[in-house]
């Protein structure tokens, strides 16, 4: 096998050093491994993984660089019933999250934990989330016995030497342990992939400010500064701190004159918000340009200017692989060209990766996640629904020259977005910041119905559901306290790009065309977009769109953008349903934005039906 060679990183961060030794008597691996970050030391450790059967190395000249992984079967995807806030106070975890007493969750930890990393190396992993330094960035430490996850986190973060620089001797940093959770017995033969998918738990000790990963190696589970510590953790530091930590991609519009308008969006899984983040304008809009600040998570802070900046504290994507291709996200495609590693996508014959939606036409022989022959007429998919891409940001094509500007870029705008086939408009703005944070709170996808009739929404306030790390009802008041600290707040605009129409067909074709939503909304906030005022907040007419180079019959643009009263009351309604749960913890003004919906719906002419009238009969 082939050894490291490299001497790693170095510190004089006592408690960091403490807290290595500590975990290092608690876990007991062979060795330890202090990552400096260096190429040299990535090289080394991927050829170890190739050398144990846990990479593949893919073809040189395809795709330089890159490695192929096959993950275990049953370690596949995040694990929400798997994943714990531990706070002192069961009501600060609220509703939404499963809660466990922190002395209880330490004490089983620190069982699972007793010895877990024997025969394995422990890789102490420094990273910053966030440009170097920044003052929105903030430093961990993640503890692992997965090389697997060493790598990934030098794509996923700036990571190594350079991080323990900037933490000093007396730096403080987020302590992240993580397991595989199955040790090896002296002799013992390794799997390519351990896990030990029957204990996992994703714990996190808010008050303490740290995470504890136990028996998955994949994705967020596994690379605990993605969800774990930017989203989880960082939520609660941004409610103490007073800024926002979301589940956002940001994107500087450019438009021809060379003005740059950054939005952060927010939306669930299955939207498509890397697509977004990377977007190509279509035709008709030459001059016009989407910068990529990033795709997952936005840190945000009020600055002194009374405006809100934003990092993206990631330096790499992580994103789900089948459905990317050249047609649908060229500039994914792009970035991870070279550099890459792929978990649980198919392998060619030629040693390049495929998966569902990445080329029209199938190979006609694979080699499948599973690591099993593929044909186009197997009945399995060759890639797994959820395999990924891990690659740099700095790699794609639209990737804003501003990324790593360690003060952030201006955020004119957000929005939220859903997967809804009925009674949501393609775009409209909120009133205000507090009518805009309860379309946030009250946003969702409709859950893919195994019986028909009406759907039903399952509401993902914010995207944050899975992520937020502390009482969502908390959290919805702390959004509307930020807005109160800024001179002149954001608009906050609500996008749908799934409506459908009798037939059950996408009305809206999506994908670039959003980009002539994205320029109404750039010119909303720039004063320069007209809107009229409907029940649900101001939209657009026909007329108040970019249509060239496309052909879209102003009746479709009005069943896309039609809101039924009956219907818009009842969701008004189910309003009160999905909040019931936060009980007196839930901010007063939902109360009132809910009732000045429903009279609005009440009383209001339907504009809608008239623009409609002038406009077609
Ligand atoms: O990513 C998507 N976006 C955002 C793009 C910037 N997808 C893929 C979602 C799954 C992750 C979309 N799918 C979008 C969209 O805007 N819209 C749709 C729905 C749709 C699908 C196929 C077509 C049209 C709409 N095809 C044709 O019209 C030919
Ligand atoms: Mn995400």
């Amino acid at each position: 096998m082939t050894k490291l060679g490299i001497r790693g990183g170095t510190t004089t961060n006592m408690k960091l050093l403490a807290w290595v030794d500590e975990i290092a008597k608690l876990c007991k691996p062979d060795s330890i491994h202090w990552c400096d970050g260096s190429q040299a030391e990535y090289d080394s450790l991927c050829q170890m993984m190739v050398e144990s059967g846990t990479m593949i190395r893919l073809n040189e000249a395809k795709r330089p660089n890159s490695y192929l992984c096959r993950s275990d079967p049953g370690d596949v995807a995040r694990v929400e019933d798997r994943t714990f806030i531990c706070s002192k106070n069961k009501d600060d975890a609220g509703p939404t999250n499963n809660w466990v007493d922190p002395r209880e969750m330490t004490a089983t930890l620190n069982k699972l934990f007793d010895g877990c990393m024997r025969g394995r190396t422990l890789y102490v992993v420094p990273f910053s989330m966030g440009p170097l330094g920044s003052h929105i960035a903030h430093i961990g430490v993640e503890l692992t016995d997965s090389p697997y996850v060493a790598v990934s986190m030098r794509i996923m973060a700036r990571m190594g030497q350079q991080v323990l620089e900037v933490l000093g001797a007396s730096g403080d940093f987020v302590p992240c342990i993580h397991s595989v959770g199955k040790p090896l017995a002296p002799g013992e033969k390794d799997v390519a992939w351990p896990c030990n998918p029957k204990n996992i738990y994703i714990s996190h000790f808010p008050e303490e400010r740290a995470i504890w990963s136990f028996g998955s190696g994949y994705g967020g589970n596994a690379l605990l500064g993605k969800k774990c510590l930017a989203l989880r953790i960082a939520s609660i530091m941004a409610r103490d701190e007073g800024w926002l930590a979301e589940h956002m991609l940001i994107v500087g519009v450019e438009d021809p004159q060379g003005r740059k308008t950054y939005v952060g969006a927010a939306f669930p899984s299955a939207c498509g918000k890397t697509n977004f983040a990377m977007m190509v304008p279509p035709k008709g809009f030459d001059g016009w340009k989407i910068w990529t600040v990033g795709d997952d998570i936005a840190w945000i802070k009020p600055g002194a200017d009374g405006r809100l900046y934003a990092i993206n504290p990631e330096a790499g994507f992580f994103g789900v692989a089948p459905g990317t291709g050249a047609s649908t996200n060229p500039n994914a495609i792009a970035a991870g060209r070279a550099n890459s590693i792929f978990t649980n996508v198919a392998l060619t014959d030629e040693g390049d990766v495929w998966w569902e939606g990445l080329t029209d036409e199938k190979p006609a022989h694979l080699i499948d996640w599973k690591g099993r022959d593929w044909t186009p007429d197997s009945s399995e998919p060759a890639a797994h629904p959820n395999s990924r891409f891990t690659c740099p940001v700095g790699q794609c094509p639209t990737v804003d020259p501003d990324y790593e500007n360690p003060n952030g870029v201006p955020i004119s705008a957000f929005i939220f977005g859903g997967r809804v086939s009925k009674n949501m408009p393609l775009v409209f703005q909120a009133f205000n910041w507090a009518h805009g944070v309860y379309l946030a709170a009250t946003m969702g996808s409709e859950a893919t119905a195994a019986a028909v009739g009406q759907a039903a929404m399952r509401r993902d306030p914010m995207a944050m559901l899975p992520f937020c790390g502390y009482n969502m009802a908390d959290y919805f008041s702390h959004w509307l306290s930020i807005g109160r600290k800024l001179s002149n707040p954001p608009p906050i605009f609500r996008v749908n790009w799934f409506r459908k129409d009798a037939n059950g067909k996408f009305i809206w074709p999506g994908f670039g065309e959003n980009m002539r939503v994205l320029k109404w909304i750039v010119d909303r906030v720039h004063g320069r977009g007209y809107g009229v005022e409907s029940p649900l907040g101001f939209m657009p007419r026909q007329e108040d769109l970019e249509w060239k180079g496309l052909s879209f019959p102003a009746s479709k643009f009005y069943e896309l953008m039609a809101v039924d009263r009956d219907s818009a009351t009842a969701e008004a309604r189910s309003h009160e349903e999905h909040f019931e749960k936060f009980f007196d913890r839930l901010p007063k003004e939902f109360i009132y934005e809910r009732e000045l919906l429903r009279s609005r719906l009440w009383r209001s002419p339907d504009v809608w039906e008239l623009a409609h009238d002038e406009l077609i009969s």
